[in-house]
């Protein structure tokens, strides 16, 4: 049965891909959810379980109202698979099948990368959560609370789409890949998440949204690319994907600005001249500019590593099978082939980084990178007017694409914020003042009391602009109970 807009809620698993019809993966799907249910209750949001969260399910695919807003407890939320709706006559775009039909079961010879990409995507979802499960505790407001489950069961269901894919598609293997899913888990010494960001502590509420600022929107790269596929049951479970992680990115922008608003706010009032006194201004019980600064540097820098080397064969090869395209690539004018185009690329050369003209195809993660580096300013900017507005001298800067790497080009290189190579020992004198150092933490942390009274705000966060749902101010976002 083709995919509809209406979500068939009859089968214990909500789907608008046929589930009825299709007895076999069914089967193998209603055997993984126990476990993923052990996953979600050892390593989903601890203490909230029996809490009813405010939150919004997936009921349709329309582009317009998909979404229901109602009281859920999150065990009991209904994770489903949903595919965005067929496009007619849909067509490989890029790569040597450029052309061709797309492809509606996978091609045997493209099986393995296939399977690879679809794990790794599948990897990121239950990691996020597993970093961010303690995070409700030290909520600043009912409404962040609401905001951070969301999210989390919003992954979950990102994990389930990817799982999909694995038992529809693969079979036996496919089957393993799905457990192994469950299996790992992020900072774990034995068994760790796939990449690296994944296995960072989110340890604040500042961490979390700059999380869902600079990783998220890694997260709308890599699902924007997928959603290129050739393969087009993939294509179409990314382009639905997308659609949930524009409110993960909101709430990473609007948390980030609301924090700096209400610093902004706090300096003022208290007559400060110099934003980067900082002392001064912690005393206020609020983040100082110089150290949200600092957590910017921190998640950008994680999250560049996401994209891989700037010059990747796996990914010149993921684009000659159509399997991963480039952002927005039926946007853009070229033969899709990349046969004899070149692209420039950071490189370091006599210990100073320039741009070097590269083949085109081999540079595919540095052209995603240059797109996600160019999307990621536009928000910083935009942080930037709320500082502005305030009349406070002080602007907020993504630091170079050299800076903390640990993957690529520059993973091996010490990079000031600005770019200047640096010797190791001129590194660790430094680099307390670019990233959060245990101090830093530790203010932090002394800030992250629960603020849980309906329509109330921790003293270090401004209130939102508008409620979820348009609701009013004091609306009781998670009726808490802790039992
Ligand atoms: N950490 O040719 P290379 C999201 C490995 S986030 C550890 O440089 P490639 C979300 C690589 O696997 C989006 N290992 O890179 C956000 C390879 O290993 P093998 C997730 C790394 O393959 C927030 C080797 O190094 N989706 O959705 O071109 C919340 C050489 O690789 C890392 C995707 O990533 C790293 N950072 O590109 C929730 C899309 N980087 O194969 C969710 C699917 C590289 O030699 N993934 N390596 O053993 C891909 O397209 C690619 O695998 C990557 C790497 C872009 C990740």
């Amino acid at each position: 049965m083709p995919a509809t807009s209406n979500v068939d809620y009859s089968t214990k698993i909500p789907n608008n891909v046929g589930l009825s019809d299709d007895q076999r993966v069914l089967k193998a799907l209603e055997l993984w959810h126990p476990g993923y249910i052990d996953w979600w209750m050892s390593r989903g949001p601890e203490g909230f379980q029996t809490s009813d969260v405010y939150l919004r399910t997936a009921v349709s695919i329309d582009p317009k109202g998909w979404a229901k807003f109602d009281y859920v407890r999150m065990p009991q939320y209904r994770w489903g698979i949903l595919l965005a709706p067929a496009q007619e006559d849909r067509r490989v775009n890029f790569g040597t099948h450029k052309g061709e039909k797309a492809w509606q079961e996978v091609p045997g010879e493209y099986r393995a990368m296939l399977r690879r990409l679809i794990v790794v995507q599948g990897d990121t979802e239950p990691a996020s959560v597993e970093q961010q499960r303690h995070l409700g505790k030290t909520a600043p407001s009912l409404y962040d609370m609401r905001n951070l489950f969301q999210v989390n069961v919003e992954e979950g269901r990102h994990l389930w789409a990817m799982v999909y894919l694995l038992h529809k598609y693969f079979g036996k293997d496919g089957r393993e890949e799905a457990e192994e899913l469950l299996a790992r888990q992020s900072g774990d010494a034995d068994k760790p998440r796939m990449l690296g960001a994944f296995n960072e502590a989110t340890p604040d509420w500042l961490s979390f949204f700059m999380f869902t600022y600079f990783t998220d929107r890694d997260g709308k790269m890599q699902l924007e690319s997928l959603a290129q596929s050739g393969f087009d049951p993939l294509s179409r479970t990314c382009r639905f994907m997308l659609t949930e992680e524009a409110h993960h990115m909101f709430v990473g922008e609007t948390g980030v600005g609301r924090i700096i608003e209400r610093t902004c706010e706090a300096i003022k009032q208290a007559g400060i001249d110099d934003p980067t006194e900082i002392a001064a201004v912690r005393k206020l019980g609020v983040i100082d500019l110089p150290t949200i600064q600092k957590k910017a540097n921190l998640h950008f820098s994680l999250s560049l590593d996401l994209f891989g080397s700037e010059m990747s064969t796996n990914a010149a090869n993921y684009y000659s099978s159509g399997l991963k395209g480039r952002f927005q690539e039926t946007r853009i004018e070229d033969d899709h082939q990349l046969t004899v185009a070149s692209y420039p690329v950071s490189k370091l050369v006599n210990g100073k980084i320039k741009l070097v003209d590269e083949p085109a195809l081999t540079a595919i993660n540095m052209r995603l990178r240059d797109d996600y580096v160019a999307d990621c300013a536009k928000g910083v900017e935009r942080w930037n007017k709320v500082i502005e507005k305030s009349g406070i001298n002080f602007r907020l800067k993504l630091p170079h694409v050299a800076f903390h790497r640990h993957i690529g080009e520059f993973g091996n290189v010490k990079a000031s914020p600005q770019g200047d190579v640096l010797s190791d020992v001129a590194w660790e004198k430094q680099k307390d003042q670019w990233l959060p150092s245990k101090a830093d933490g530790d203010f932090i942390e002394s800030l992250m009391e629960p603020c849980w009274e309906r329509g109330r705000f921790a003293p270090w966060i401004a209130a939102p602009k508008v409620g979820i749902d348009n609701k009013p101010g004091d609306f009781e976002y998670v009726k808490i109970n802790r039992a």
